[in-house]
């Protein structure tokens, strides 16, 4: 079976705790409720029968769960993919391997589902001794157990992911990556094939980059997007739109599905404007998207006293990697100029930076007496830490201001310590 239609929607597919079941109940609400989702594809890295253990059976009380999530999502008439990563270990050319791989997947197809993925991601890029008897390559190695799944479940639909799933795993040179070229040619064109775009973390996906890739693997990608993934980087979080992708993008795929952040209720905005994206059909503008989803956002935090701005203002500070939103950009700016400039230069950025102080502070206190908790819990550290540091930069702006003395701001980022601190700062001053 074919690729089609279009797929768009969620994948939980980072490392880390997994969602919880009722947060993915919530999550299959919203893919119904908005016009453009259809699909939400099952590959948790920490789910350990999805890929460490992959050979485990499921038992009872997991394969209870994912029953409800596949009833959930049907009754919803959303598709649910559920993936497997067997390649950290196994042994491609192995009946026995082969059994448990088709034994796993029965266990899955029993209990409703009808869409599967197979995962490569993320694993040495190397054969076994014994699989190197029996495969010219690893590309080969991946085809041929993928197309032989294909074969096996003609009723299902299926999914791949390799390898070298982005431009820079190919080293930039998708177009000579052996691999990709062998894939392209050994691989069943019917077979979905994901690309995560020029990076992992791709902040922008152009038409151009695509089109050579499909060159090379013979069918229409389907995008596994990470641009809001938060996983590689602990005190990151992103609440910002789908970006950096033009709407010809869509001509180019068989869909997207986005690996958002691990904290589930961050990520109402990344997905919400992924489904505005969907649906647009000749003009996109994001930051508009952002601003109409990051109203729709606030009911879910449970406080009436919170307002549009105050939600936007969140948004902007954590928006998408290496990019703030307009408020965010704002008080970078003010806190540069203040920090380089004499105090009687810095009136207006004083201004500036003292409403965000204040909105912050705002913001904060009312997250905290949310009853929506676990939002909150959701979006604690990394809000408590931007509130700090703007404390400290407050303390250093106020000691500048006065013309006196030594700064002192005891127990504030200095509190920030430990081996990993100490490894960066070696790494990074060296
Ligand atoms: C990856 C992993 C993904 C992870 C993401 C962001 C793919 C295909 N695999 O490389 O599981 O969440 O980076 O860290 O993207």
């Amino acid at each position: 079976m074919a690729a089609h239609p279009f797929i768009s929607g969620a994948l939980e597919g980072f490392y880390g705790r997994p969602w919880r079941q009722d947060q993915r109940l919530q999550l299959f609400q919203w893919l119904e409720d908005w016009e453009g989702m259809n699909t939400y594809m099952y590959a948790p890295k920490d789910d350990l029968y999805h890929r460490s253990n992959w050979r485990e059976l499921y038992p009872d009380n997991s394969l209870k769960e994912l029953k409800e999530l596949i009833q959930s999502c049907h009754k919803k008439e959303l598709g649910f993919i559920y993936s497997i990563a067997p390649g950290l270990d196994i042994t491609y050319s192995s009946e026995d391997e082969w059994n448990l791989l088709i034994e796993k997947i029965e266990q899955i197809q029993n209990i409703g589902c009808k869409q599967f993925a197979i995962l490569f991601d993320d694993i040495p890029l190397k054969l076994s001794e014994k699989d190197k008897k029996a495969y010219s390559s690893f590309a080969e190695a991946q085809a041929n157990i993928t197309n032989r799944l294909f074969d096996h479940f003609p009723n299902s639909k299926l999914l791949f992911c390799p390898t070298v799933y982005c431009g820079e795993m190919a080293n930039y040179n998708v177009l000579g990556n052996e691999y990709l070229l062998e894939l392209g040619t050994k691989l069943n064109p019917n077979i979905g094939f994901f690309w995560t775009g020029p990076e992992v973390v791709s902040n922008d996906i152009s038409v151009e980059s695509i089109q050579e890739l499909r060159n090379v693997i013979k069918r229409k990608p389907i995008l596994w997007d990470n641009l809001h993934a938060n996983d590689y980087d602990i005190r990151q979080i992103y609440f910002g739109p789908y970006v950096g992708r033009t709407l010809e993008l869509k001509n180019e795929i068989d869909g997207i599905l986005s690996n958002p952040n691990c904290q589930f209720w961050a990520n109402y905005n990344p997905l919400r404007t992924l489904s505005q994206y969907q649906v647009a059909k000749t003009e996109w503008d994001p930051r508009q998207a952002f601003k109409d989803s990051s109203n729709e956002w606030i009911q879910y935090f449970w406080n009436a006293d919170i307002y549009n701005e105050e939600i936007q203002l969140l948004g902007d500070c954590f928006y998408v990697p290496g990019t703030m939103g307009e408020m965010g950009n704002q008080i970078i700016e003010s806190i540069n100029f203040i920090l380089n400039h004499p105090p009687e230069e810095c009136a207006s950025h004083l201004v500036t930076f003292k409403s965000f102080e204040y909105r912050l502070n705002s913001l904060c206190t009312k997250l905290m007496a949310t009853t929506n908790r676990d939002l909150m819990y959701d979006l604690y550290f990394p809000l408590i830490e931007l509130r700090e540091e703007i404390e400290y930069v407050s303390k250093w702006i106020e000691w500048k201001q006065s013309g006196t003395g030594e700064f002192q701001a005891p127990g504030l980022v200095p509190r920030r310590q430990g081996i990993l601190y100490d490894i960066q700062n070696i790494v990074h001053n060296s």
